[in-house]
């Protein structure tokens, strides 16, 4: 019998979510070690040399990026497209998840998610709600008018949902857990494309786990992730102590 996909890394991660929503939406079974970022141990930095999340272990291929883990999926069980296979759409699509996977990952996670959350969490340094409000007011807007000018009248990017539309829209629900104050009404087109992707039942069943994920310590994670039919790995690659990696900026 071939071992189950695994992927190490916590769902709050939106690129972890982008990963199990395109398992999810292909029908393929998965195990998880939800690592918290930065507390891998000596044995994540051997399976993830960047120490990011997401990581997928297919047998003796150990992937990391979320890109390179959703294009082999993609390749490896085509049975349902998540990418185009026109090589227009193709491209574009490209193009949508590198804009979410870089600058929506600056502003929204990095920008916001990261010092509003992550950071008071895990090194204890204070949330400055000023500093918070100043990203949301000055880069936000130019994030979001790209997205508008991307966002399809109706339904995915390119036809059926697809990883760029996931890679985009899992920022969001970090904005919102975020607890700052964004309106996103300015961009009619936008959020109407992101709430419809975030009503899909894999995104839809992935941000209800990782809200609740959250707010839940240690011992009452396996049941949280039984709720939700997750199996986790025996034994994970967690360390003691948060520790910055070679890319970590915060
Ligand atoms: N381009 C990477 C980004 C992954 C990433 O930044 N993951 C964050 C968690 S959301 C992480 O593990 N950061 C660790 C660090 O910054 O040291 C991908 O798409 O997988």
């Amino acid at each position: 019998m071939t071992a189950p996909l695994t992927v190490i890394g916590t769902p709050v991660s939106p690129y972890v979510r982008k990963v199990l929503a395109v398992l999810e939406l292909k029908g393929l079974p998965y195990r998880l070690d939800p690592l918290v970022p930065f507390l891998g141990n000596d044995e994540f930095t051997r399976l993830s040399p960047l120490r990011s999340i997401p990581v997928l272990i297919d047998g003796d291929l150990v992937l990391t990026d979320s890109t390179v883990i959703c294009e082999y999926l993609d390749e490896a069980h085509p049975g349902t497209a998540t990418m185009p296979r026109a090589i227009a759409d193709r491209a574009r699509a490209r193009w949508a998840e590198e804009f979410a996977d870089t600058r929506l990952g600056d502003v929204l996670l990095w920008g916001v998610f990261a010092p509003a959350i992550t950071r008071p969490g895990l090194f204890k340094t204070d949330r400055d709600d000023a500093a918070l409000a100043r990203v949301v007011a000055e880069d936000l807007p130019g994030v979001m008018d790209v997205l508008e000018a991307l966002a399809p009248g109706a339904g995915f990017l390119t036809g059926s949902l697809g990883t760029a539309d996931l890679a985009i829209a899992v920022h969001f629900a970090n904005l919102r857990w975020s607890r700052v104050p964004a309106d996103l009404g300015r961009w009619p087109r936008a959020a109407a494309w992101i709430a419809h992707i975030e009503a899909t039942a894999p995104l839809a069943r992935l941000n209800a786990l990782s809200e609740r994920a959250m707010t839940v310590r240690y011992p009452g994670r396996a049941a949280l992730f039984a709720e939700f039919d997750i199996p986790l790995v025996d034994a994970g690659v967690t360390g003691r102590e948060a520790r910055r990696g070679p890319m970590t900026t915060i």
